[in-house]
């Protein structure tokens, strides 16, 4: 069978190719000067690294370089690879049961899918798992949660249309504690009326989950779209506000070239990359590894 390393070297292509092509490019330079550094500025800013972050490398290497008199290709590359391998090397806690987990995120970035298939994750370890359809805005949400729900083998919670997804969490947290449920996950809308309205309830939410959850371990974890680029770090910023998400997942690395965006979102949030969505399959959501990522960019 192919190993974890090959599947994610494989699906994670478009972005990992062009990013050592072109930072290869870049490194290729006669002398690492002006012009080098405005080539990799803009060869970062290609790779979905957005300004902050890419400015901040430059700075970074540029310093570096002189005050360690740097001027070898390989030297050069070695820098660089630090850098940005000290951006998103954050740790991650490893999850401790019981353990509710509100899963966020603005529409279609793939929130019930990553829950469906982090269900098919604990399922695999034996976990027992309960998925709570919290998003009652969407006429077609309960439906998609409640066919997943039963193809991977696992409770659900779910009402009406229209009801208020507090008490759907209220009765789910009711319900897992009297079957000492290990893991709940808990799906919500990505759209309501406005976006206020959207933080608003996932504030809620939240209350009722502090209030009501005790003993259970806390995450908040937001869902982003790898192909918006520049709009997910914008997006975690948002959420970040809102409720404090304690983790990351990044979904359709595959097919994307802009995979580049988890260092930026790694580095200007600070928040860890849990996992990272590959396709839509059941087992397409894999840990992510900081060094792993490391090795597929410098090739
Ligand atoms: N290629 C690919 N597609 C994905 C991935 N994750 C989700 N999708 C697809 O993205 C689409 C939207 O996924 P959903 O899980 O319904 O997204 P959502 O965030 O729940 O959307 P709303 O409920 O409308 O807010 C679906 O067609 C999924 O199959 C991924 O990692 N890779
Ligand atoms: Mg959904």
């Amino acid at each position: 069978m192919e190993s974890l390393y090959e599947r994610m070297k494989d699906k994670l292509s478009k972005t990992t190719e062009s990013f050592v092509s072109s930072v290869n490019n870049a490194l290729t330079a006669k002398e690492y000067d002006e012009d080098f550094f405005e080539e990799l500025e803009e060869t970062l800013l290609l790779a979905d690294f957005g300004m902050d972050t890419t400015l901040e490398i430059v700075e970074t290497l540029r310093k570096n370089l002189k005050e360690k008199s740097i001027k070898r290709k390989e030297e050069v590359t070695t820098e660089l690879r630090q850098i940005i391998s000290d951006m998103v090397n954050l740790p991650i806690v490893p999850l401790q049961t019981p353990a509710i987990l509100l899963v966020v995120g603005v529409n279609g970035v793939g929130k019930t899918t990553s829950i469906a298939k982090l269900a098919s994750i604990y399922k695999n370890q034996d976990l027992s798992v309960m998925v709570v359809a919290g998003d009652t805005f969407r006429a077609a949400a309960n439906e998609q949660l409640d066919t997943w729900s039963q193809r991977i083998g696992v409770d659900i919670v779910k009402s009406a249309q229209g009801a208020d997804p507090s008490s759907v969490l209220f009765d789910a947290i009711q319900a897992a504690r009297a079957r000492k449920t290990d893991i709940v996950i808990c799906d919500t809308a990505g759209r309501l009326h406005n976006k206020v309205n959207l933080m608003k309830e996932l504030e809620k939410m939240k209350r009722i989950i502090d209030r009501e959850g005790e003993g259970f371990h806390k995450h908040h974890l937001l869902v982003l779209d790898a192909t918006t680029g520049q709009n997910a770090v914008n997006q975690a910023k948002t959420f970040n506000e809102a409720i404090d998400i304690s983790g990351i997942i990044i979904t359709k690395m595959d097919g994307t070239a802009k995979g580049g965006v988890v260092v930026p979102i790694l580095n200007e949030l600070s928040i860890p990359i849990e996992y990272i969505g590959i396709g839509e399959g059941a087992n397409d959501l894999i840990e992510f590894e900081p060094s792993t990522f490391i090795s597929l960019l410098f090739g």
